[in-house]
């Protein structure tokens, strides 16, 4: 839950697995009696130990309450990425406002690179499993997060979603957040990166207007460039925004129903990936 947007209150985020049609609880609040199972058989048993009670937080001091939720999301954060380290797995979190193309550019990019690189995904949205089932019909493991009131992924759904999907060393796990350019820039779900999509029907204004996530994020992708006659949009000033708020961001523009421009995205992950299993 966000102290600062108030989402998550009074919902119990849920997990299901389309090919079996499993549905686990995430009770956030009883994740201290869950004993977490680590996705292979080493002697971690790093999930165990971190005790959180909402009441722990000084009661009625909405401030260091949001200051324990993200603590304690920064903690299994952490721990997810260590976890990723050492499997050599790359964790990219896709953020984006709705209907940017974030399940377009995966059902893309998996029928495209499956032959290079196995891919696992986490789909999180408020309801439905329509993106799960999606990237199902792409043949690749998925898993889906249904947040209910909740407006971003945490990262013990992110843990929870890699003990059901076990995916193996070298692989990708692409986690594809709910939709929504405020809230997820604040939750660490230990990836890799961060990737922001921004189509052009959305103003070349964005990063301007949400800096917190463009400032977050590793990479911009640009998408539905194929809709540039159509729509008024700066690409130069867009990038310049970006840049603006954060200078180091890498920019890809594609096309995600076309796949024009897709080849530097690709490239890029397969860098990633190599990057991984050589550091
Ligand atoms: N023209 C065009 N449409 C796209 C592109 N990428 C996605 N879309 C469309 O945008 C809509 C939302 O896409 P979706 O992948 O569901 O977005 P998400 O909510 O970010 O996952 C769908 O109708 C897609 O077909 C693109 O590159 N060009
Ligand atoms: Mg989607
Ligand atoms: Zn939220
Ligand atoms: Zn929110």
């Amino acid at each position: 839950m966000c102290t600062t947007c108030g989402c998550g209150e009074n919902s119990e985020p849920k997990m299901i697995d389309p090919s079996t049609g499993k549905v686990v609880s995430i009770d956030l609040t009883k994740s201290q009696d869950h004993e977490y199972t680590h996705p292979h058989d080493h002697d971690h048993g790093h999930y165990r130990h971190h005790q959180f009670h909402p009441s722990d937080a000084s009661s009625g001091n909405t401030v260091s309450l949001e200051k324990e939720i993200l603590a304690k999301n920064n903690l299994i954060a952490e721990r997810n990425r260590k976890w990723f380290q050492t499997e050599n797995i790359l964790a990219l979190n896709l953020v984006s406002s709705p209907g940017s193309g974030k399940t377009t550019l995966l059902e893309r990019t998996i029928l495209d690179l499956r032959k290079q690189i196995p891919f696992m995904v986490i789909e999180g949205d408020q309801e439905t499993m329509n993106d799960a089932e999606r990237i199902r019909a792409t043949g690749c493991k998925v898993v889906q997060v249904n947040t209910g009131t909740g407006c971003h992924l945490e990262a013990d759904m992110v843990a929870r979603g890699i003990e059901e999907l076990q995916p193996p060393k070298n692989s990708a796990v692409m986690i594809e957040n709910v939709g929504n350019l405020v809230c997820p820039a604040l939750f660490d779900l230990g990836e890799k990166s961060k990737v922001v999509i921004l189509s052009v029907t959305e103003g070349d204004d964005k990063p301007l207007k949400y800096p917190h996530m463009f400032r977050a994020s590793d990479i911009m992708i640009l998408n539905k460039i194929d809709l540039l006659p159509h729509v008024q949009f700066d690409m130069e000033k867009c990038v310049q925004h970006a840049r603006q708020v954060n200078p180091d961001i890498r920019v890809f523009q594609l096309s995600a129903t076309t796949g024009e421009g897709s080849d530097i995205w690709y490239h890029w992950l397969r860098q990633q990936i190599v990057s991984m299993a050589t550091s």
